[in-house]
């Protein structure tokens, strides 16, 4: 059987082809991804060879292109990740993630209910919630409030995937997960860039006062729960995907120092990011109750392996901090870190 995961070559993304290689070796896996600046195919090196894996340079929104795929590989499912991804670039320019993450996926999902793809699997995120106070967590029926060009672009597309479900009769489970952390991410998101900048020596730039909070799932619990919604999640319904590991980011790059053995004396307050969420969490009652599915990692032991595959493999992310991601960071923190 042939699945589809769009994203393939991001970090969620290359992370779950391992995963479905490894642990559905029946399955096929199409890997459809444009390679953006955030899709690396070295994320998927081990691959090479694997005839398992089939991978195809695309556009999610080029609707030939998808629909001839799902014909010519026969793909029984879409695993759908592709995306742009970081709130602090939907800041600086709104109008990719519309086109991306809306009507790209618009287009895939009129192209699997053309080509009768028998489940889509969306995967949302916990930020279409928008923020939290001080207490309590997202349930799959908390108001849809989000904050971000980036997050309103999920919602509208984690909104019209349902539509397709109800409209069309497509075949669709959400699922809306928090901030993944492990190894293959892009080192613009919280963890690896302040694990990259402290082996520099160089300023951890905390945004605001660093009281915000974030509720972090290891990506291979996050993979497997995927996999379960995709084999067991019921039609038209939402799962929320949580690690049940709340931090303060302040309390977070002060573990990433000490794990590292370096000084906090690296921690810069920068000017906060407009419209932060205070806090994310997750209730992720509905996927353990229903479906079985609960993290295995705890945040410290998850937390420890992550900065050691940053510190054991700094050719990966050597490499990615080339070209595009360079320009990207200096437009991102100009005048920020003084200098
Ligand atoms: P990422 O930015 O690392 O990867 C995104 C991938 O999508 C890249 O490989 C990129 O090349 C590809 N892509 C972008 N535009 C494309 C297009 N038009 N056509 C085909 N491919 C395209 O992202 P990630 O962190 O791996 O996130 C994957 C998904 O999970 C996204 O949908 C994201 O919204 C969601 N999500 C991520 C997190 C997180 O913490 N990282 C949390 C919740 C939800
Ligand atoms: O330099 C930084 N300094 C800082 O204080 C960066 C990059 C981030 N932060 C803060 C902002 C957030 O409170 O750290 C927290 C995490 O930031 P990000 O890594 O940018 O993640 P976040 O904005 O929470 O969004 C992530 O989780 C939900 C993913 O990027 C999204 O794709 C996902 O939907």
């Amino acid at each position: 059987m042939n699945v589809l995961v769009t994203g393939g070559c991001g970090f969620i993304g290359s992370n779950l082809v391992r995963h479905l290689r490894a642990e559905r070796p029946d399955l096929t896996v199409v890997n459809l991804d444009l390679l953006t600046y955030a899709g690396n195919l070295e994320n998927l090196r081990e691959l090479e060879g694997d005839p398992g894996h089939v991978f195809v340079r695309g556009d999610i929104g080029d609707r030939e292109l998808v629909e001839s795929l799902l014909e010519r590989h026969r793909i029984d499912s879409v695993l759908h990740l592709a995306a742009e991804s970081h709130v602090d670039r939907s800041i600086l320019g709104p109008e990719l993630f519309v086109r991306t993450n809306v009507l790209g996926t618009q287009i895939l999902l009129e192209a699997c209910y053309r080509k009768k793809v028998r489940r889509f699997v969306m995967v949302s995120t916990d930020e279409v919630y928008g923020s939290l106070g001080p207490t309590g967590a997202f349930t799959e029926t908390s108001p849809i409030q989000p904050s971000s060009p980036y997050s309103a672009s999920k919602a509208s597309s984690d909104l019209l995937a349902l539509a397709f479900h109800h409209t069309f009769g497509l075949d669709v489970v959400v699922t809306r997960c928090s901030n993944n952390y492990g190894p293959y991410q892009f080192p613009e998101k919280l963890i690896p860039l302040m694990v990259v900048n402290a082996l520099h020596d160089e300023a951890l730039p905390v945004y605001g006062d660093g009281g915000n909070v974030r509720d972090w799932l290891h990506v291979e619990d996050h993979c497997r729960a995927l996999v379960t919604v995709l084999e067991q999640g019921r039609a038209g319904e939402v799962y929320n995907i949580g690690g049940g590991a709340e931090q303060r980011n302040l309390d977070l790059v002060r573990m990433l120092l000490a794990t590292l053995r370096k000084p906090e004396s690296l921690i810069r307050f920068v000017q906060d990011r407009p419209g932060h969420d205070r806090r994310y969490a997750i209730d992720p009652a509905k996927i353990r109750t229903e479906l079985g599915w609960r993290p295995r990692r705890t945040f410290q032991q998850g937390l420890e392996a992550t900065v050691r595959w940053y510190v054991d493999n700094p050719d990966w992310w050597k490499h990615v901090k080339s070209g595009a991601y360079r320009q990207y960071y200096e437009t991102q923190y100009r005048g920020r870190l003084g200098g």
